[in-house]
């Protein structure tokens, strides 16, 4: 068992002078989460919400607890924390962000909750999948992949972040309304702007030093916009990570929601985007210690 890696420690000190992601200085261009705020472990955890029509996101997580975990889950125009989750009930699944034809499972799913670590101090609580039964699986959009030198959304993607070089990681196009029009979405780090600059151009970017970011172009009231979903960054080097995990549809409509990751210091989360004509919401999100590995 590890507590915390070094690497953890560092970002963490780093993260007291220069980041304020869960204080909202970060937040994306669109509504705020609707997510309920963390909970403290002094507080008995709220009761799961009684619903046979919620349908509940699984995630496929990687840190704790590894496997399927539920990310929370949507009902009656509502999305709910993961521990407000039904114990049983409707599952779908979250189709990972490549290029190909997306397919979406739907499950009935049985969880059960995660406990959490005996010590914390970033409480966090979802719920373990522990049977799934009745899979169907449906194919929802097709991605297709643009690539990352591409001079026109190098351009596009660089002035939307106010970076020469945006160092995109993610490109790609998505119908995800099937409304016949893509919509394009990028992931640019500093990270791969790096990979992309000569040292002698890294040395003189006055921009420097860290960035993260995901954006959605599309189609508003005719014009194409530049939404930014994940935006972050500063002149402090503390490893500003995101990029698009994935989409799912929470609701069954058949427009997709979007699913994006971001560590801008500990602990990273994932949140959940919703695409309404043309508004564009962040529904919330889901904050993970990955500092904790109990293995
Ligand atoms: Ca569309
Ligand atoms: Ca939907």
């Amino acid at each position: 068992m590890r507590y915390r890696t070094i690497a953890g420690v560092v970002s963490l000190l780093l993260c007291s002078l220069a980041c304020g992601f869960l204080n909202g200085e970060a937040e994306p261009e669109v509504s705020a989460p609707a997510a309920a705020p963390a909970e403290t472990a002094a507080e008995p955890a709220p009761e799961p919400i009684a619903s046979a029509s919620a349908r509940t996101v699984i995630l496929n997580h990687t840190v704790w607890p590894k496997g399927l975990v539920a990310f929370g889950c949507y009902d009656d125009g509502k999305w709910f924390a993961a521990n407000q989750c039904p114990a049983k009930g409707t599952a779908v699944s979250i189709a990972a962000a490549e290029p190909g034809k997306l397919l979406l499972e739907t499950s009935q799913a049985e969880f059960e909750p995660a406990s959490e670590p005996d010590f914390s101090d970033e409480p966090y609580t979802t719920r373990r999948l522990v049977a799934q039964q009745q899979k169907t699986t449906r194919e929802v959009a097709t991605i297709t992949a643009i690539p990352a030198t591409h001079k026109t959304y190098v351009k596009l993607v660089g002035e939307a972040i106010g970076q020469e070089h945006p160092g995109i990681e993610q490109l790609f196009k998505i119908d995800l309304d099937a409304d016949g029009s893509d919509e394009v979405l990028f992931s640019a780090t500093f990270e791969q702007a790096l990979n992309n600059m000569s040292a002698e151009v890294v040395q003189k970017s006055p921009e420097c030093c860290d960035w993260a970011n995901v954006g959605v172009r599309r189609v508003v009231g005719g014009e194409v916009q530049t939404t930014m979903l994940v935006n972050t960054g500063g002149r402090i080097r503390s490893l500003h990570q995101a990029s698009i995990v994935g989409f799912t549809d929470v609701d069954g409509d058949g427009v997709l929601e979007i699913v994006t990751w971001e560590q801008q210091h500990q602990p990273h989360a994932y949140r959940i985007f919703k695409l309404d004509g043309d508004t564009l919401t962040n529904l919330g999100g889901l904050s993970v210690p990955e500092w904790w590995d109990p293995t």
